[in-house]
């Protein structure tokens, strides 16, 4: 078998080998689309190509049914209405698509410009070279989502991550089908978001890091152009405001202290848990709601993410009405909730969603929320959190919830990760890179790849009985395109890369 003709991560539903020839890759390759909102799943397509290859597209745009004669990818956009769900996202059907390779024609199509994005990167997954050509092999692929939720969460707080660089996660997880990217944008090390009517946050609190590390922040127009960017490529950003633990830099960063539980020095360490900002004071909410107010004019999508975790220091009635308090004023602000596993403990509506990460606590909590109504997102810190080192020892990352090597990340199954859960309120699955140890390019890069890929399969595949061999192969094929694109991944010995 030529491995390449399967080399797509992850693996679609369906894909049947073709008799016949495929397409042969060349420079000026057409590009045919059928409407203009499938344009840019054209220009990304033409992007990858171009990175790929080396060649050039050439698009262009036919009316109704005429679709391109000759050699070349033609894109057809089936539906029109392309308006996200109550999620934000394009959901199940819009992602879906098919993909036809046959006689020196590719052909997709989707009811959506999500559909038809996810088909052109199952095409490029599929260019392998052959001699001085490249080529893509017969096949007829039919495709689409297990979840509806596919995202990283990204710790921009303990590390600063520039905006080129997260322009670069953006494009690893659309390579990936990923669609959500969640923004941990403060914590108690550093706060990364101007905010107009608090400029000393960014001012004092921007210039902060772990160990001096990386610092820095996100001025409101690099924020939207990274929003844009991850919009352009399917995929919705979700800022979250950590609160009411995890706030030193907030507390530090204002003269507020008074409502808080620590001192006003920088904090670079790695401890958690030790900071409150107290949200029964008055000065504390309505600065959170300044806070708010802005992160909510800036992001299109519907959710904010209120954090609540390891409220270590907080009594437990206070820490339950902060939640509750949290979660007010972002609905104030016409937006959707999120907390971490320990704010079940506070929210007040069913709809808040909870994003479950903690093997150590809160699962009867959790169980009980779920069957209360709550939808889950299932990030176990044991197989999806990729700040966790590979092996003992890994030069990057932490430890305290063991090694997570590539095999970790793969055979693991969400509907029976938390016992009892009910499968039907798990609306999909985030991996999360906390920065602490984490202080590079190099370092972010290659503590995600390999490892997002099988997550992502799990959280695009049908369910199915994983083992890594079924994996494998196809991670040495895409480690070349990795190569080919400049991005850094860990070789981990599970994975023959020459194979
Ligand atoms: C736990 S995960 C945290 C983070 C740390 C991370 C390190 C979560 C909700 N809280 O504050 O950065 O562990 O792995």
């Amino acid at each position: 078998m030529n491995r390449t003709t399967n080399a797509v991560i992850p693996a679609p539903v369906d894909l049947e080998h073709l008799e016949g020839t495929g397409l042969e890759l060349k420079d000026h390759l057409p590009v045919t689309i059928n409407h203009p909102a499938a344009h840019l799943a054209a220009e990304y397509f033409a992007e990858q190509l171009t990175v790929t290859t080396g060649y050039a597209a050439k698009i262009s745009e036919t009316s109704g049914e005429a679709a391109a004669s000759g050699s070349g990818v033609v894109l057809k956009l089936l539906g029109d209405d392309y308006a996200p769900n109550a999620d934000g996202l394009p959901g199940i059907a819009a992602e879906s698509y098919q993909l036809t390779v046959e006689n020196g024609q590719a052909t997709i199509s989707a009811d959506a410009p999500a559909g038809l994005q996810h088909g052109v990167t199952t095409l490029v997954h599929l260019i392998s070279k052959t001699e001085d050509a490249f080529h893509v092999p017969a096949v007829k692929i039919e495709d689409s989502p297990r979840y509806s939720w596919r995202g990283l969460s990204v710790d921009i707080s303990r590390s600063f991550i520039p905006l080129d660089e997260l322009k670069e996660i953006v494009d690893v997880l659309a390579d990936l089908k990923y669609n959500v990217l969640h923004l941990h944008l403060c914590d108690d090390q550093g706060w990364r978001l101007e905010i107009k009517a608090h400029p000393e946050l960014t001012a004092t609190s921007g210039k902060t890091a772990v160990d001096g590390g990386r610092s820095g922040f996100l001025t409101q127009a690099e924020y939207s152009e990274l929003v844009q960017y991850a919009a352009n490529r399917s995929i919705l950003t979700v800022p979250e405001i950590d609160v009411p633990g995890h706030t030193h830099a907030l507390l530090h960063a204002l003269p507020i202290a008074d409502v808080g539980r620590t001192a006003p020095e920088e904090y670079t360490g790695i401890e958690v848990g030790f900071s409150e900002l107290r949200l029964d004071d008055p000065t504390a909410v309505s600065v959170l709601t300044d806070i708010l107010i802005e992160v909510a004019e800036l992001t299109p999508g519907p959710w904010i993410h209120i954090g609540g975790d390891e409220p270590l220091v907080i009594p437990p009635e206070r820490y339950s009405d902060s939640v509750a308090v949290a979660e007010r004023l972002v609905q104030e602000q016409g937006k959707k909730v999120i907390g971490w596993n320990e704010s079940v403990r506070g929210v007040q509506d069913n709809n808040t969603l909870i994003q479950h990460w903690d093997p150590r606590t809160e699962l009867p909590s959790l169980v009980a929320a779920a069957r209360r109504g709550h939808r889950v997102i299932m990030s176990p810190a044991t197989h999806v959190y990729l700040d966790m080192k590979y092996t003992k020892d890994h030069p990057f990352g932490q430890e305290w919830v063991g090694y997570v090597e590539v095999k970790d990340s793969y055979e693991w199954e969400p509907t029976d990760n938390v016992p009892n859960l009910p499968a039907e309120q798990i609306v999909g699955v985030e991996a999360a890179i906390w920065t602490e140890k984490i202080p590079s390019r190099e370092a972010t890069l290659s503590m995600l790849l390999p490892r997002l890929a099988p997550i992502a399969e799990v959280a695009w595949s049908p369910q199915a009985e994983r083992d890594l061999d079924a994996i494998a192969p196809r991670l040495a094929a895409q480690a070349r395109r990795w190569e080919g694109r400049n991005w850094p991944y860990h070789p981990s010995p599970q994975v023959d890369w020459d194979a």
